[in-house]
């Protein structure tokens, strides 16, 4: 078996003993790693000053080396603060009004993908794998193609990819759609996403599918795939069930005195549609007056990207709004909304989905959205919630017994969350196991191995480049 090569921003490091630490997507890639055997690289999370003081750190533990560079505060602040951060993510997430696109940073992301190609190719064997993931290594490939490297070369994209209006509005858009045709399969979170792919290509006149997931772009042949991510099902639900009785859990219960809790999780981020939601919320407090008193919506939302002013600005602007929503809305017994600005431990969190009533997601776009797969994993079979999810969120595709709403229908999304408190036993118990099944059959460990089975079978990975005037020719009329 040939070894694998991980490549992401960071690298989810394991305790002494090996351990990952918790979350789907560690998990499963360190079980294919440990597999396998391997690389695990990205960057340190340290932001030097010179680039004389960066370092290359390799920590081995049984059959995986993680290999950590620093970067430089110019590279973070061009390539992760600037042009990942603040152009892609916007852009991925239709959100061309927040985009800020500045020449350095620009220059600055493609340079620190050359930076990872440099260090990369030194550790690299000829049958190794290699899988990069998400949109800070999108031109990876390229740069590790143009120092002859021939190896078979995955892509797995996280967030969103946006149609061709959105993601033309980007000054270097097509450095970053050609970039991907360097790479032999290039993964996507649904179908919508993979089809928006394509429309750029088709639309840009640079590339069409031949089928079969097979697309000719930019002069050459590669796969395209939905591979949505699962998360760690069997484990979350085991989990849940032991931490209702822990301290964290009964706190909060026994702080409920019998209300019933609304329950919101999400990092600190514009696109996850946390102001949405807190109007939703209190409309249907408004709407639905029986309510009032007998319900708390728990918002738990870790600070994130702190650097990047947006989120510095959302941070104000959501505290805010839960802090007036309580005001107008409050009783002297009864705060409406309890808004946590600090991350919680993985098994307080579990125990919180489980005795929650609704799981209320409204991301107003998400790749996947792991929380909504979370939510309906950490319920009691016999009692279970009703989540409360987004159609934009790459979850809704898999999850249409949920109680779909669109976020900007604040109405509908109040009226949605009546729904979900009134909703009668089998019914929850119908959706929710028709959810739960799904979540058990395509979990993350699946997600990784249908990933990296189809890219074991790519045929002709590294071949050579074909004739540029292919596309076309390619998929006749
Ligand atoms: C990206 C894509 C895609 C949140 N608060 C706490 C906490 N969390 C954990 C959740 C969940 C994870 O963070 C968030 O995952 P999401 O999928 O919801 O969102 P992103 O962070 O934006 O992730 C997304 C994902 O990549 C995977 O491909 O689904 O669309 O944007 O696991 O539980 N964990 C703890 N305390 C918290 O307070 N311990």
């Amino acid at each position: 078996m040939s070894r694998l090569v991980v490549v992401s921003n960071r690298v989810p490091l394991p305790d002494k003993h090996g351990n990952p630490p918790p979350g789907g997507l560690a998990v499963a890639v360190h079980a294919a790693l440990r597999d396998q055997g391997g690389i695990w690289m990205g960057w340190s999370g340290r932001a030097v000053a010179d680039t004389e003081d960066v370092r290359m750190t390799t920590r081995e533990q049984g059959r995986i080396a993680y290999s950590l560079m620093d970067l430089t505060e110019t590279d973070v602040e061009e390539y992760y603060n600037g042009f990942a951060n603040r152009v892609l993510w916007p852009i991925f997430h239709g959100r061309v009004d927040l985009a800020e696109y500045a020449r350095r940073e620009m220059a600055g992301y493609f340079r620190v993908n050359r930076l990872f190609a440099d260090q990369l190719v030194p550790m690299l064997r000829p049958d190794d794998t290699i899988w990069v993931h998400d949109y800070h290594l999108i031109p990876l490939a390229e740069e590790l193609r143009q120092r002859g490297v021939r190896n078979r070369i995955g892509f797995f994209l996280h967030i969103p990819w946006p149609p061709a209006d959105i993601l033309f509005a980007m000054p270097v858009y097509e450095a970053v759609l050609s970039g991907l045709s360097a790479y032999d399969l290039v993964g996507f979170q649904t179908d919508y996403d993979m089809d928006n792919f394509i429309g750029c290509l088709r639309r840009e006149g640079s590339g069409s599918p031949l089928g079969d997931g097979e697309v000719v772009a930019y002069g050459r042949q590669f796969r395209v795939g939905a591979f949505p991510i699962g998360m760690e099902t069997e484990e979350f639900a085991n989990l849940s069930r032991a931490s209702v009785g822990k301290p964290g859990v009964r706190d909060l219960l026994r702080s409920l005195h019998g209300r019933r809790l609304i329950i919101g999780v999400d990092r600190l981020d514009y696109s996850k549609g946390i102001p949405n939601r807190i109007d939703a919320y209190e409309r249907f407090l408004k709407r639905h007056p029986d309510f009032r008193g007998e319900v708390t919506f728990l918002q738990v939302t870790p600070k994130s990207r702190s650097d990047v002013p947006e989120y510095r600005a959302m941070q104000e602007a959501v505290a805010a709004q839960a802090g007036r929503v309580n005001g107008d809305n409050g009783a002297v017994d009864w705060t409406p909304i309890r808004y946590i600005n600090q991350s919680l431990k993985r098994p307080v969190l579990a125990g919180l989905y489980r005795v929650a009533q609704v799981g209320f997601v409204t991301p107003l776009k998400d790749g996947m959205n792991l929380v909504a797969k979370e939510y309906v994993a950490a319920q009691d079979p016999a009692d279970p919630g009703v989540l409360v999810l987004s159609r934009f969120a790459g979850a809704a595709r898999e999850m249409v017994e949920a109680l779909l709403i669109n976020p900007y229908d604040i109405d509908a999304t109040a009226n949605a969350l009546a729904r979900a408190l009134s909703m009668p036993l089998e019914e929850r118990k119908e959706r929710w196991s028709a959810m739960m099944d799904r979540l058990r059959a395509y979990d993350v460990h699946h997600w990784c191995r249908d990933y990296l089975g189809t890219l074991a079978k790519v045929e002709r990975p590294s071949g050579p480049a074909l004739p540029q005037a292919a596309p076309e020719a390619a998929n006749p009329p």
